[in-house]
């Protein structure tokens, strides 16, 4: 760019040299490890973040994403580099605005971008020029460029561009993954004027190893919306295996794992009791929707979220079945179940598929009790349970036992010996030396 504008080439200054001040708005399991590391090489960070409690445990380093090490947070809490603020009053002193909020769905599957509408209106009003606002929250193509821009421009009166900057940068954060983390996960930067392309860019450089720019919000928006469709609906492609394996009596997990030896064209996924989590059952339906505008039938997107939203009543099918081959009628028996996180590994089970699957039992009369390490407490249907130990005795006592999560540190083997039946909804019992006659696979 030859003439770049004086407010373009301050904030690269800043930004460069680590003095620009750095907020982040939603400290969730994305917001909240980018602000630590945007902290930990120098930069001042204001977290905003609306639930007090989260705020509170920010400012106190009471660490509440796995993904951070508490070490980390404790580190940048206590240098002064990271603090929780709960409104809106300083983002005039800050250079970039990294909005990490939620995008949920409605219940009917439409997108609900309210925490993007109000946290953009909240922007708007203390707008100022030479500032960068991006938005990482996963979205439809469209949303910074026709929801963001117009707000901050005629709140403001400022012109993107010209006077303040504006991108979109997908999270690409996968919850519990070890090995990837936000500085060494490629990360897609995309603007639809050059100048907030090129700060946005210098901007996420300074903290992560690899950043790939397209050259619109929109294109930006649409590689993320793809990258959790890609998933959904392959996840669906093997659960509908799953169900027509089950019609023809063969074994997809067996079929699955021969399928995986082919050495190139193909990627492991399992069938499983459902998708959760807060991503891959709810991103794909906000690209169904845009495209609908379009009159255009994502067709993949719709099959795909039938067959994995059919995935726990398919569980409740055949915890039905497996109770009938012991002769208990659904309404009296224990049913115990393990892992309720909506994967392994992980405490988190919002939009579980074990929550859905405990549900049905309930419908069922079934009488219900759960083991997870890492929930503690759980609420279905208006009854809270609590976590069981994992003894002999809470096994002993369940007619079936059903593996909803595949936890890494539970004794599979013990469970089997000690369990009257399994139904292991994750396959993880299918290469262990346990007696394989008492469990059945999905
Ligand atoms: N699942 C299956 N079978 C599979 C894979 C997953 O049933 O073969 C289930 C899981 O048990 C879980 C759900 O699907 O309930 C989603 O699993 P996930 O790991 O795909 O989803 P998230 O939401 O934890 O993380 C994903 C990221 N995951 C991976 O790339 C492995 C990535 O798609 C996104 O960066 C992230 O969502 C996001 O934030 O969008």
């Amino acid at each position: 760019m030859i003439d770049k504008p004086q407010i373009l080439v301050d904030l690269q200054e800043k930004i460069k040299a680590h003095t620009a001040i750095i907020g982040v708005v939603g400290l969730g399991y994305v917001g909240l490890p980018f602000a630590v590391e945007k902290a930990k090489v120098g930069y001042q960070v204001l977290g905003i973040e609306q639930n007090p409690q989260r705020a509170d445990r920010v400012n106190m380093a009471d660490n509440y994403i796995t993904d951070i090490k508490d070490e980390d947070l404790k580190e940048v809490v206590s240098s002064g580099k990271l603090k929780a603020v709960l409104g809106f009053e300083r983002v005039t002193d800050m250079d970039v605005i990294v909005i990490c909020v939620p995008t949920p769905l409605t219940k009917n599957l439409t997108p609900n971008l309210s925490y993007i509408e109000s946290v953009t209106y909240a922007i708007a009003q203390q707008l100022r020029p030479g500032q960068l606002v991006t938005l990482e929250s996963t979205t439809y193509p469209g949303t910074t460029d026709e929801v963001m821009r117009p707000v901050l421009e005629q709140i403001s009166g400022l012109k993107q561009g010209k006077d303040f900057f504006l991108a979109h940068s997908p999270e690409r954060v996968d919850p519990g993954n070890k090995r990837y983390t936000t500085k060494n996960t490629n990360k897609v930067v995309g603007a639809s004027d050059p100048a907030s392309l090129e700060v946005a860019m210098l901007f996420y450089q300074q903290t992560i190893d690899h950043v790939v720019p397209v050259n619109s919000a929109k294109a930006a928006e649409l590689v993320k919306v793809f990258e959790n469709t890609f998933r959904a609906v392959n996840i669906a492609l093997v659960n509908e295996l799953a169900l027509l394996c089950d019609r023809i009596g063969l074994n997809v997990w067996e079929v699955l794992d021969a399928a995986n030896t082919k050495p190139f064209g193909i990627m492991p996924f399992y069938p499983g009791p459902g998708v959760g989590g807060h991503c891959i059952p709810i991103d794909p339906h906000y690209l169904e929707w845009k495209a609908k505008e379009v009159n255009f039938n994502t067709h993949f997107i719709a099959l795909a979220g039938e067959i994995n939203r059919s995935m726990p009543i398919f569980v409740r099918e055949k915890a039905r079945r497996a109770l009938n081959e012991l002769g208990l009628a659904p309404a009296k028996s224990q049913v115990l179940v393990i892992g309720t996180a909506y994967k392994k590994d992980l405490g988190d089970w919002r939009e579980s598929p074990a929550i859905m699957v405990i549900n049905y039992l309930l419908e069922d009369k079934m009488t219900v009790t759960y083991h997870d390490p890492y929930v503690p407490e759980i609420e279905v249907a208006g009854k809270t349970f609590s976590s069981l130990p994992l003894i002999d005795e809470t096994i002993t006592s369940a007619d079936l036992v059903i593996i909803a999560t595949d936890h890494s540190q539970i004794d599979y083997v013990n469970l089997v010996a000690k369990a009257k039946s399994v139904l292991d909804t994750r396959g993880v019992t299918r290469h262990l030396d346990c007696n394989h006659d008492k469990v059945t696979l999905l």
